[in-house]
């Protein structure tokens, strides 16, 4: 990786050139047809990194068009099963000869760990890439017995051209949890990243071209959501929106497809999980898990357990180990090895955590730990844990999407069922205990999306992953998520 000159970083050896920089559509690198750009900031300095094209509705018109050629036209959704697999794995061997790059366009686009983009983000990128590979040759319909007069078969047809809004927060992942089902189904596909982290969607966009994936199949188009990420919603030649983001996004995609055409939509919103931990649980691990479930990513994950509750007979110990380890948390610069948590993706999102910590002092919550941002240039920002907190309060209804927890004491099983579930949010849960009776009692209790026992994060792309409530709906990853990209045909004859 070559150094940038601008880069004030003393990790300097990991900054790669940045390459791509424009729109992505129809297998070439264009500019905007406004010619506009935006700047792409660097969270660890606050300095621009780079100019992006921005993309507006006259662009997405264009990307949709070529993606509508190579949907109703192209080799795409014509070829074999087999064949856009291997194409795909294709793709998945050229993303891992550039694990290094790729895992540091999101450090410094998303301040994210540059170790766990190698170990992890870039990593399951490709996997699940792999993973819809081997299912594209295993797309079947079912035969059908019908009345005495009447056979019947169906078939799996993709949903046509769809549109792929995804956030900030995972920019890798999420580019495939949405695109690899996708291309699997022989969808084709106009792609938003948030305007925070484009980077590596352009790289992506030129490893598909690499890859073999025909033109017009994978469009991607950078820019606002308010402009670009509109401009799919409500687009009438868009089949399908699968979003990622806000629950307050989901709301405007949803209308914008209601007024529009009638688009299928998946929403995959936000979150404010609960951790449970019970009177039986190891103390000393339960603190861990409470920490990272909380503070992984710099807590800007949507499933973070950031409402964690600490059975009474444990609470006191509990409290005490968790202040402790908090206050050793290492936050810095993500390039560096031993850093466990980087900067906040931006400015906005610095100052609404900051916000959050303000109101939940003002509220009279106690902070154990942190409380404000490091002294320091750039987005960073102390793991904050407050005590002495209620439901009713902003700091722990609302998703603060930072390294913040809200902690509290319970005493019975019912009360924490209750507790949990007083949200309107249902995206993920944890418990911690080694009683079998209350993990199931408790995991079929709890109205959300995946439940998690005696661990956190354990997410697999084979798994079902979305949300209950104003959590979302229509899964992603594993197979439930391949049929998100089809629809079923009935074929009837007279037999
Ligand atoms: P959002 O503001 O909702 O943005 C998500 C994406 O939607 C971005 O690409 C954004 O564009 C775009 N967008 C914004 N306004 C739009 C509009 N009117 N029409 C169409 N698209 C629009 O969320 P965020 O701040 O990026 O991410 C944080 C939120 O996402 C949190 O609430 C978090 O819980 C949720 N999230 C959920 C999950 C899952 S799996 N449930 C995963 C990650 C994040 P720009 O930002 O580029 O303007």
């Amino acid at each position: 990786m070559a150094k940038r000159s601008n880069g004030t970083s003393e990790y300097l050896e990991n900054i790669p050139d940045i390459k791509f920089t424009n729109l992505f559509i129809n297998g070439e690198f264009v500019d905007s047809i406004s010619g506009k750009t935006f700047e792409t900031v660097d969270p660890r300095t606050g300095e621009v990194i780079t100019l992006v094209a921005e993309g507006d509705k006259e662009d997405v018109d264009l990307a949709v068009k070529a993606a509508r050629k190579a949907f109703d036209h192209g080799t795409w959704p014509r070829m074999s099963g087999f064949e856009r697999g291997r194409i795909m794995n294709k793709f998945a061997d050229l993303i891992d000869q550039n694990l290094e790059e790729l895992a540091a366009l999101d450090t410094i686009d998303g301040g994210k760990l540059f170790s766990l983009g190698k170990e992890s983000d870039i990593p399951s990128a490709s996997r699940m890439l792999r993973y819809y590979a081997g299912a594209a040759d295993k797309i079947h319909g079912e035969t059908l017995k019908l009345s005495m007069e009447f056979q019947g078969y169906t078939l799996l047809e993709p949903v046509g051209v769809v549109g792929l809004i995804i956030p900030w927060n995972f920019p890798s992942l999420m580019f495939f949890i949405k695109a690899a089902p996708a291309l699997a189904a022989g969808c084709t596909m106009v792609l938003k990243p948030a305007e925070q982290t484009p980077l590596s969607a352009l790289f992506y966009a030129h490893l598909a071209k690499q890859a073999g994936i025909p033109d017009g199949v994978l469009n991607v188009i950078n820019g606002f959501g308010s402009t670009a990420g509109a401009a799919i919603s409500s687009h009438m030649d868009i089949d399908k929106v699968s979003f990622t983001g806000s629950t307050e996004v989901g709301r405007l995609i949803m209308q914008a497809a209601a007024t529009s055409n009638l688009k299928q939509v998946s929403l995959e919103l936000g979150g404010k999980s609960p951790l449970i931990i019970f009177d039986d649980a190891d103390v000393d691990k339960a603190v861990e898990l409470a920490l990272l479930a909380v503070l992984y990513n710099k807590g800007e994950i949507c499933c973070a357990g950031s409402r964690v509750y600490v059975q009474e007979g444990i609470y006191e110990e509990f409290e005490k180990k968790i202040a402790e380890k908090a206050k050793s948390w290492v936050v810095g610069d993500p390039f560096d090895p031993h850093v466990q948590q980087g900067p906040q993706v931006d400015k906005d999102q610095f100052e609404k955590i900051l916000y959050y910590i303000e109101q939940g002092k003002k509220e009279g919550g106690t902070l154990l730990t942190g409380g404000k941002a490091l002294n320091k240039k750039g987005y960073y920002i102390e793991p904050t844990i407050f005590t002495d907190v209620k439901e009713e309060m902003l700091v722990v209804s609302d998703e603060i999407f930072g390294p913040v927890m809200s902690l509290m004491k319970f005493k019975t099983v019912e009360e924490a069922i209750e507790r949990a579930n007083n949200t309107k949010y249902g995206l993920a849960a944890g418990i911690v205990t080694k009683d079998l009776n209350v993990a199931n009692t408790v995991s079929r209790s709890i109205r959300a999306g995946t439940i998690w026992i005696n661990c956190y994060f354990a997410l697999d792309r084979g798994c079902p992953f979305g949300g209950y409530k104003m959590s979302g709906f229509g899964k992603d990853k594993g197979m439930k998520a391949l049929y998100k990209f089809l629809q079923v045909k009935s074929v009837v004859t007279p037999i």
